[in-house]
């Protein structure tokens, strides 16, 4: 499970229905075409806090037939509902994917010793193994060092995906956890992330960029540095534009550039104008 892995993207309809066909085209696109080594399923860029738990469970059972066994998967199952997080751990281990991840309880201010009860309560459910889903901008959930080292104490807990820009924590936690799997989350610091010792990285511009993440990261472990950071370079000029134009419309529009029938975002999200449409294709056509 180290390497480039895909934060997969699912394709809805004008409407917001989950739409099979497109699910399993982009899928597709992401083993076949970009060739990432695995894919995390029902991330945020699965538009997973939006949808309902049939739905959940409808998206790791439609990825988990497509792949056919070609990549790992890991199954996002974390929720503020705690009840949901272990029936979908359930759902995701009796399906067979290869791991579980659980983005910390947010909204709520929950202190340590529950973010503690709730990593625990859900991977003692089931038989398989946990990664720490850390994205602290957007819960406001920041844990520290020893926090980490706490719930690492579960041997069940075996790593961290990383979505943050604190490289002086990346570091220290690098030193302090050589045997735990730590995945950055930051496409755009790909390179400093590998040069500071990642196991791999999951992200949604890899959707589109698989390619290019996977040479930054194959470089940078190779210590090839200068070689690394053009294609970083390249790679972040495509990162800005895609930020500026709305970041999952737009690599959903990428998608339907080259073929693959992506769809629309769930509500509230919005639908891009033509105009964003327009640009979108644009970076497609410049860029991939
Ligand atoms: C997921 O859960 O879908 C992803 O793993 C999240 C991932 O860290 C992405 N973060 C968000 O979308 C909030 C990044 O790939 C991010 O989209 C990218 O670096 C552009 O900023």
């Amino acid at each position: 499970m180290k390497g480039i892995i895909t934060a997969l993207m699912v394709s809805y309809d004008q409407d917001g229905n989950l739409n099979e066909k497109g699910l399993r085209e982009i899928i597709r696109y992401n083993v076949d075409v970009c060739k990432v080594d695995g894919l995390y399923v029902n991330g945020s860029t699965g538009e997973n806090f939006m949808i309902s738990t049939e739905e959940k469970k409808e998206i790791f059972r439609i990825t988990k037939d497509e792949v056919k066994g070609q990549v790992p998967l890991i199954a996002q199952v974390g929720s503020v509902n705690l009840r949901e997080a272990i029936d979908l751990a359930k759902y995701a281990t009796d399906l067979g994917y290869d791991a579980l991840s659980a983005v910390t309880p947010f909204y709520y201010k929950f202190n340590f010793n529950e973010i503690k009860h709730y990593y625990n309560s859900i991977i003692n459910a089931v038989d398989n193994k946990m990664i720490i889903y850390s994205i602290p901008f957007l819960t406001g959930v920041n844990m520290s060092l020893d926090q980490f080292a706490e719930l690492f104490e579960n041997e069940k807990i075996i790593g961290v995906k990383f979505t943050a820009g604190d490289f002086y924590l990346l570091e220290r936690m690098r030193k302090k956890f050589p045997e735990k799997l730590i995945y950055g989350g930051f496409d755009e610091m790909l390179l400093p992330a590998t040069v500071l010792g990642i196991d791999g990285a999951i992200g949604s511009t890899f959707n589109v960029n698989g390619q290019r993440a996977r040479q930054i990261f194959e470089l940078g472990k190779q210590g090839k540095i200068e070689e690394a950071r053009e294609i970083q370079h390249v790679t972040n000029d495509l990162i800005s534009e895609i930020l500026d134009n709305g970041l999952y419309q737009t690599i959903k529009e990428m998608l339907k550039e080259k073929g693959v029938d992506a769809g629309f975002c769930r509500e509230p999200m919005e639908k891009l104008s033509e105009e964003r449409i327009a640009k979108a294709r644009s970076i497609a056509k410049n860029h991939l």
